[in-house]
């Protein structure tokens, strides 16, 4: 079946090879299907019309394996993208699965460990550049704690600090140009992990030697556990010229870490993103880091691939809608209230803008008297993201009626 939600690679829809290929396990239960090979994802992603496939290092290649065995994967993988069109726009590094991670990485408090967590990077920054990736992402998993009786607070983020620093003049060195992500998520697995929010991972980007070379990869579910809103958060990192990559997904509010299928759950507010990433003019990959439910087989697995790029398409057109509505931009346009003579004064700081403002009296009454129209302009909003308001003409609908 072929629409116009069909997604083309110029959509730049794109999964980690984890996602799609996550088996299904969970911390009480065994996978519930067969792992996929890497190739075999990238032949199936293609044909679905996703541009391209990001990995962590040992998505592809297993910790412990020898190098002929890196060189046969790595070629075999290579050559399925080639044959299917797919590009690596990302890369990143599993510092969390083994159990050398278990108490952090670059955080750790054992010295040996934030050398070989250091070590580890490198070897996966050189095999991201091998594939073409020019993003490179760092999430901090087991960055973090579930006691504070180690008194490491200050030292973590500055052995982050180091690492990261370390890791961008790397990068530099060896003409890889990367640009650097950082995803921050408030728990899971650890109790507390570094760095929780947006809002921390940019003022941490401050104290960088390179803040340049640093930005964020944010992600839905992240900012939605720590009961914050998504389009908030990234509207803050496009304001701060930082988005360099972002990982879309669902999940309700105060549950464990679910990966949902991208608008699987607040419908409304995906579609609040998808609209700021379009008129903001983000032209970077839509990358989904989410996973099939566990009662899923392989075909569910697809479903949910198709799933999230169609429900994307859907809502990118939803947004177009919205901008044509002749009733919601008329609700908009009453909304805000422009004053040329006021936002003359209030610009910009000057002696005699202070002193005219001081003198100014306000109808405070009045101004607390005004109603803005919002639910008017939600409700709108609703209606036509339940598809009750027809295409791109509104002539033929019904008027909403206003009460005063
Ligand atoms: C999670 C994270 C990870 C990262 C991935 C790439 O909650 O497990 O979102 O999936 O995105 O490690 O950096
Ligand atoms: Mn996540
Ligand atoms: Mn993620």
């Amino acid at each position: 079946m072929s629409d116009s939600y069909t997604p083309t690679p110029a959509d730049k829809f794109t999964f980690g090879l984890w996602t799609v290929g996550n088996p299904g396990r969970d911390p009480f239960g065994e996978p519930t299907r067969q792992p996929l090979s890497a190739p075999s994802i990238v032949e199936r992603l293609a044909g679905l019309g996703a541009y391209g496939v990001n990995l962590h290092d040992n998505d592809l290649v297993p910790i412990d394996a020898a190098a002929a065995e890196r060189d046969r994967l790595v070629r075999e993988f290579k050559q399925a993208l080639s044959d299917h069109g797919l590009v690596v726009p990302m890369a990143t590094t599993n510092l969390f699965t083994d159990p050398a991670f278990k108490d952090g990485a670059f955080t750790s408090a054992d010295a040996r460990v934030r050398a070989y967590a250091l070590h580890k990077t490198m070897l996966s920054m050189d095999l991201g550049h091998e594939l073409g990736a020019q993003t490179y992402v760092f999430w901090g998993g087991r960055e973090g704690t579930e006691v504070d009786a180690g008194g490491k607070l200050l030292d973590a983020l500055s052995w982050f600090r180091d690492s990261l620093n370390f890791l961008a003049e790397y990068s530099r060195s060896q003409g890889y140009n990367y640009r650097f992500a950082l995803e921050p998520k408030p728990n899971e697995p650890r109790g507390d992990i570094f760095l929780p929010t947006v809002g921390s991972a940019l003022g941490f980007i401050a104290t960088l030697d390179q803040p340049d070379l640093f930005g964020l990869n944010p992600e839905f579910a992240h900012e939605t556990m720590a009961g914050l809103s998504f389009p908030h958060a990234v509207a803050q990192v496009i304001d701060a010229g930082k988005l360099f990559h972002i990982d879309l997904n669902d999940q309700k509010p105060g549950r464990f870490d679910q990966d949902l299928r991208f608008g699987a759950e607040n419908l409304k507010t995906a579609f609040f993103l998808v609209k700021l990433l379009e008129d903001t003019g983000y032209d970077g990959p839509r990358h989904f880091d989410a996973h099939a439910l566990r009662t899923e087989d392989e075909g569910g697995v697809w479903a949910f691939a198709r799933g999230c790029m169609r429900t994307y398409l859907i809502l990118r057109e939803k947004a177009r809608q919205w901008g044509e509505d002749a009733e919601i931009q008329a609700a908009l346009a009453a909304y805000r209230v422009e004053d040329e003579e006021l936002q003359g004064l209030t610009g910009k700081f000057s002696p005699e803008n202070a002193r005219a403002l001081k003198r100014r009296s306000f109808d405070r009454e009045m101004l607390g008297r005004r109603g803005p129209g919002l639910e008017q302009l939600d409700q709108l909003t609703v209606e036509l993201l339940l598809g009750v308001r027809g295409g791109t003409s509104t002539a033929s609908q019904p008027e909403t009626e206003v009460t005063t």
